[in-house]
């Protein structure tokens, strides 16, 4: 069959997309260089929980969206690989992003447009992409064209976002851009706006860089409110009845994959100027250390001495879903180990397998075990099940509990 768009990497972003042009009548193949994940794909069965991603899959299957580990000669590429940050430099690691378009090139014909969905830092395409291009013999805006449509979809609600947002098209050459936008325009109804690829960069790295700002100035006064006896909470609450005011929520850390790494890159770029994205991702990090000594003030408060009584509920990055990339939870197992004699004891409705010692698989026997319980994520089990943490002493960092006597961070 004729093929109309090959999406590259079938992740937490790039398998979505491909189900959402297959489902808009577009001829899809989705590559992966992982075979278990085609071959899973293959078989009709997802490889993660995602809500609304059973049916739209279903949907994309009828309309023979097919899974491949080999790049496919057509129109459109879409590459949504991960573009992790280098811990040293701090710049961006584009090597996956490299590896496929390189790929691309080796099968593609003349006229084919590369659409670049991962997060790049400005500047990428354009400085690192394109001479890659060239350096096979093509010429960028004539053989081969670059377009930028970085994903803004949040996973919990990725279906419903990816046909409501708005996006962003950035291409050096209008007409390509258009085209790209008239393709994009059929899967959203929330409008594309076009720009150029550098803005298109920016305006993406810009949007996750607001959040870890504004989620830090959060921590910050949390920190500030607990110093001083001010419930944190409620002075947000208030702050955000001002028309131009919207505080997001503190928490025990900042997870994912795009919040604690995208500002990194204007960091990793931009050094001399970044002094206020600098200290926001330092103030976002020291909070599962923070969560920690809250952990130990309140055992010396509770004359309890054995860390092995503390229970974490919640090893994901965040509410109801299955990722634990880079989770607060995670770091603060880390600082632990290099501090502490006994460890956590943790549970996760959403996590099957064992990742962490300690680990246990049903709230009931976690709960039995422990005295202490570190409310790290609010899964929608514990709101449900949340008389069940009567009698406990309850460190919450997000703000569900209404037993009396709980802790805030
Ligand atoms: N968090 C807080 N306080 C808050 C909100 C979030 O501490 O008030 C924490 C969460 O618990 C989590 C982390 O921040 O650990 C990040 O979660 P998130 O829900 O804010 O964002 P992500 O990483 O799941 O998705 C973000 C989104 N970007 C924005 O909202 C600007 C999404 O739209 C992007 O597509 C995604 O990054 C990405 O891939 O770039």
């Amino acid at each position: 069959m004729n093929i109309d768009i090959n999406v590259i990497g079938l992740g937490y972003i790039g398998l979505p997309t491909a189900l959402i042009f297959a489902k808009n009548g577009f001829r899809v193949v989705g590559t992966d260089y992982n075979n278990d994940i085609v071959e899973s794909l293959n078989n009709n069965k997802l490889t993660f929980d995602e809500k609304g991603m059973e049916e739209l899959f279903d949907i994309a299957l009828k309309n023979s969206i097919k899974f491949s580990s080999d790049y496919q000669k057509c129109g459109m590429y879409i590459v949504a690989v991960p573009t992790p940050y280098d811990k040293f430099s701090k710049k961006i690691d584009d090597k996956y992003i490299k590896i496929a378009v390189e790929s691309i090139l080796n099968i593609c014909e003349s006229g084919s447009i590369i659409v670049i969905e991962s997060t790049v830092s400005p500047g990428t395409i354009n400085k690192s992409i394109k001479p890659l291009v060239e350096s096979k013999g093509f010429v960028v805006g004539k053989d081969i064209y670059l377009v930028h449509a970085p994903e803004r979809i949040i996973p919990g609600n990725m279906v419903y976002e990816l046909e409501h947002n708005s996006r962003t098209i950035g291409s050096d050459d209008k007409i390509i851009g258009e085209k790209v936008a008239s393709m994009y325009e059929k899967i959203t109804q929330g409008g594309v706006i076009t720009t150029d690829i550098k803005s298109a960069e920016m305006s993406k790295v810009v949007e996750n860089t607001y959040r870890a700002v504004n989620i830090a100035l959060s921590n910050e006064l949390a920190k500030i409110c607990n110093h001083d006896g001010m419930d944190v909470y409620e002075i947000i609450k208030i702050c955000n009845m001002h028309p131009r005011v919207n505080l997001l929520n503190p928490g025990p850390g900042v997870g994912g994959h795009c919040i604690p790494v995208d500002p990194w890159f204007l960091v990793g770029d931009y050094p001399t100027l970044t002094n206020v994205i600098w200290e926001s991702l330092k103030v976002n990090e020291s909070m599962p250390e923070y969560v920690l000594r809250r952990i130990s003030e309140i055992m010396d408060e509770n004359n309890i001495k054995d860390y092995g009584k503390v229970g974490l509920y919640g090893l994901t990055y965040k509410e109801n879903v299955d990722d634990y990339r880079e989770s607060p939870s995670l770091q603060l197992l880390e600082s632990q180990k290099n501090h502490l004699a006994s460890p956590l004891k943790v549970y996760d409705p959403f996590i099957e397998k064992d990742i962490v010692d300690n680990q246990y698989h049903d709230l009931k026997s976690f709960l039995d075990d422990v005295q202490i319980v570190v409310i790290m994520v609010k899964h929608q089990e514990i709101i449900d099940f949340m008389k069940l943490l009567e009698g406990k002493i309850i460190l919450d960092t997000q703000n569900i509990c209404n037993i009396k006597g709980t802790y805030k961070i």
